[in-house]
């Protein structure tokens, strides 16, 4: 059941990446939502609606939260099958850069992370796994991240949290070897799992962190509240992926 769903999501990710990347070539529509730097554009939502009815086709009975809200209002319990989908993440570089964009997919089975699913649109790059699955871009198995510390490596850090000196992590970012925004989770989660980052804080929603979740813990990575809690799979909460020796030290120089 796990490996038939896996295989037809990942057929349906390579057919979406081709027409995403062909719709971003036409005029599309974008509209703000809660201030001038929250857009969402067709593309978005015409993503989203073809992913809820493919899922909805492939997989009857589940449940699916998306960040447009498209057929997901009201979801309380994670019980039985539930994909998070962020059918454009990185809106604002979409729009901006036509680059460092992705579309983010994942299942969680009774609240447990199961399948996660990152494509980097413009790279034609789709990073998937689950736990004891491995985790491959494309066909090519990744290792696990090297434990480095944070002289070691960058960090991510988004840029409301260091511009707002929220848990000092400005702190973070000096004590790493260097500090780097990409402007999307997708990306820097890619950044994670391919070993490019040691760290990556962010305040996430739901569909920001379920499908590079499941991938960095499958490698080894920590993945928790900054609290040092389990984030909640249904909420938004203040995230740090890291290696287990940052995590350490992420704890140690933060609130
Ligand atoms: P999105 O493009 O799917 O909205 C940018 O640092 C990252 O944060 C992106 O992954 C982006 O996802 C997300 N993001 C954008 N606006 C946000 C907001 N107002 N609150 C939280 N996350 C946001
Ligand atoms: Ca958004
Ligand atoms: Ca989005
Ligand atoms: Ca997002």
């Amino acid at each position: 059941m796990i490996d038939e769903l896996d295989k037809q999501v990942i057929e349906m990710l390579w057919r979406l990446n081709q027409q995403t990347l062909h719709r971003m070539q036409e005029p599309f529509q974008v509209a703000t939502k809660t201030n001038y730097n929250d857009l969402v554009t067709s593309v978005d939502k015409q993503n989203e609606r073809e992913i809820d009815g493919y899922l909805r086709q492939i997989d009857p009975g589940c449940q699916i939260l998306s960040e447009e809200g498209f057929g997901s209002q009201g979801i309380t319990d994670p019980a039985g099958h539930l994909w998070i989908v962020d059918p454009i993440d990185g809106t604002l570089n979409f729009v901006k850069q036509r680059d460092h964009f992705g579309i983010m997919l994942a299942l969680y089975v009774d609240g447990q992370p199961t399948l996660g699913y990152i494509m980097d649109c413009m790279n034609k790059r789709l990073y998937h796994g689950g736990p004891g699955r491995g985790v491959f871009v494309n066909d090519q198995r990744l290792s696990a991240p090297a434990d480095l510390s944070l002289r070691e490596g960058l960090v991510s850090i988004s840029s409301p949290l260091i511009l707002g000196n929220v848990n000092q992590l400005p702190t973070v970012a000096k004590a790493a070897s260097g500090l780097r925004m990409y402007g999307s989770a997708a990306m820097e989660m890619i950044g994670m799992l391919t070993g490019e980052l040691v760290g990556y804080v962010s305040h996430l929603h739901p569909w920001d962190l379920a499908a590079g979740r499941v991938m960095a813990e499958e490698l080894g990575l920590v993945v928790k509240s900054i609290d040092g809690t389990t984030p909640d799979v249904l909420s938004s909460n203040l995230v740090l992926i890291a290696t287990k020796q940052v995590s350490r030290e992420i704890a140690e120089l933060t609130d």
